[in-house]
């Protein structure tokens, strides 16, 4: 079968805290993800995001690393110095768009500065320009998971509204540099990560003694919102475009069976964990059911009108997710399996990688008719992907057909959707060459079309070798062929 879609745009998404490296070159400051160490799991499959791992006085101490411990994020795949054999590699396999983050501790390494850091703009915009040379798109995501480590420190992190100034004015240095030049933006990857663990944007609980951790994570995620929906504001103004959108985990899940209790279950889990962050950037508005449970976690938001006049006027263009698993919800819970942040229900139809993340194409349709019918607004799928642990070959590459498998089911269900009705418009891989991995930061999570040859303590070359996906998405593109 062919893709039906000519205008649909392809390609690959990286962020700066795993990819890049040089984490303290030209002036750049620290963050969070680059203060957690590798440690070895026992079972991937078993456990969660470690929140414990983010306790500032762990995290602190890492600045002078007594212990010599390895800070994989510190190191990513050194695409700071390797950047332009980056893009010549996306160009080759004919990606239409190339999604990045832009680190927020290289433009503003304190966060307070009145003038931004030139070394960082320099960088940006070298980079940038060469992906236009090189015929790409681009689609910058301006948090990634990275909020300078100084701001936690100074500001106790994004419970302090003066933060939301500080990301604004972040915002209009990267509109003036480089509006002309970047096609799509996002504010935040992974908005609603910030409810499940604050800490990863600098917001720690020790900061906030008396204050539960309901408060806290619904606070920072509010004030997330609210810094989200000016710069919405503030790039409709200075861009004259409609081109900024909406990054959300999203976890899927289906009710473990038709059992009237369980679908009861199974709607409020859906509410709560996936409809919430959508129904907040498309609608603008907090919904009924998360007013309701406010009243009964205790959580009493500090906000006013005005900050909720912003989140209803400044709605996102269009929206976009991440999608890598699906999960089941029953009343009684029974075995559940991996899934970062949340461990999720299993589903006995469906195969899941070592990490335990349920490989689930049907479940891409599913979720791509389901925000369209809710929403009515365009869709960008801006992750998804497989991560494995591979090795190189005898060949210098890895035969990676379970990738190729998992694409192809993935590009025909996005097909599917298209047939639907469903206004996709583009879709980009994550990890599209190796990195480190987010929740658990090792290097042999791999999910790219190329290998980065680092282990977990970045012993090795650092050398880029294709693997056979790499030539398997180069054809489709070329045929358009599934
Ligand atoms: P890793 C939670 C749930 C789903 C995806 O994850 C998530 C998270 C947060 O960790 O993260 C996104 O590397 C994130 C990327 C990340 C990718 O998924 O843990 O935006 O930074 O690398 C995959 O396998």
């Amino acid at each position: 079968m062919k893709f039906t879609k000519k205008d649909f745009l392809w390609g690959g998404a990286t962020a700066a805290n795993q990819f890049e490296g040089e984490f303290n070159k030209d002036g750049k400051s620290l963050n969070v993800a680059e203060m957690v160490p590798y440690v070895k799991l026992q079972d991937r499959a078993s456990i969660p995001l470690d929140i414990s791992a983010f306790a500032k006085k762990n995290l602190e101490k890492s600045i002078e690393n007594k212990e010599g411990l390895h800070y994989p994020k510190r190191i990513g795949s050194n695409h700071y110095n390797r950047y332009k054999e980056d893009i010549d590699l996306l160009a080759e396999a004919k990606m239409d768009i190339y999604r990045m983050s832009i680190s927020w501790g290289r433009i503003y390494p304190n966060g307070d500065e009145s003038k931004p850091n030139e070394k960082g703009l320099e960088f940006y915009h070298n980079l940038l320009n060469y992906c236009k040379q090189k015929g790409l798109k681009v689609m910058v995501t301006l948090h990634h998971f990275d909020t300078p480590y100084p701001i936690g420190v100074k500001y106790g992190g994004w419970m302090n509204k003066e933060v939301i100034n500080m990301f604004v004015k972040y915002a209009k240095t990267l509109f003036t540099e480089f509006g002309n030049i970047v096609d799509f933006w996002l504010p935040f990857n992974e908005i609603n990560v910030s409810c499940f663990a604050p800490m990863m944007s600098a917001t720690f609980p020790e900061d906030y003694p008396g204050v539960s951790y309901d408060q806290l994570r619904f606070q920072t995620l509010h004030n997330q919102l609210i810094a989200q929906a000016e710069v919405v504001q503030l790039g409709h103004e200075m861009l004259k475009k409609k081109n900024i959108g909406c990054m959300i985990a999203n976890m899927t899940t289906y009710p473990i069976d038709c059992n009237p209790v369980n679908i009861i279950e199974w709607q409020k889990s859906e509410q709560v964990s996936r409809y919430f962050f959508f129904d907040m950037v498309a609608k603008g508005e907090y919904p009924t059911y998360i007013i309701k449970l406010f009243e009964k976690l205790n959580v009493r938001l500090d906000t006013n009108p005005e900050e909720m006049n912003i989140l209803k006027n400044n709605t996102v263009d269009f929206l976009s997710f991440s999608y890598y698993m699906t999960g089941t919800v029953a009343k009684k819970e029974e075995g559940k399996t991996g899934g970062n942040l949340m461990a999720m229900g299993k589903n006995p139809f469906l195969k899941a990688n070592e990490w335990g993340w349920q490989i689930d194409p049907q479940g891409l349709r599913y979720t791509l008719n389901d925000l369209w019918n809710r929403y009515h607004l365009p869709i960008f799928i801006s992750e998804n992907g497989i991560g494995h642990d591979e090795k190189l070959n005898d060949k210098k590459t890895v035969d990676d057909d379970y990738r190729i498998d998992y694409m192809h089911q993935h590009f025909i269900a996005i097909n599917d959707a298209l047939e639907d009705g469903v206004d996709v418009f583009g879709y980009t891989m994550w990890g599209v060459i190796d990195l480190v991995s987010a929740g658990t930061s090792e290097m042999s999570k791999r999910y790219g079309l190329v290998y980065v040859d680092y282990d977990d303590y970045h012993n090795g070359t650092g050398d880029r070798f294709k693997k056979k996906s790499f030539n398997w998405f180069k054809n489709f593109k070329e045929t358009l062929e599934l």
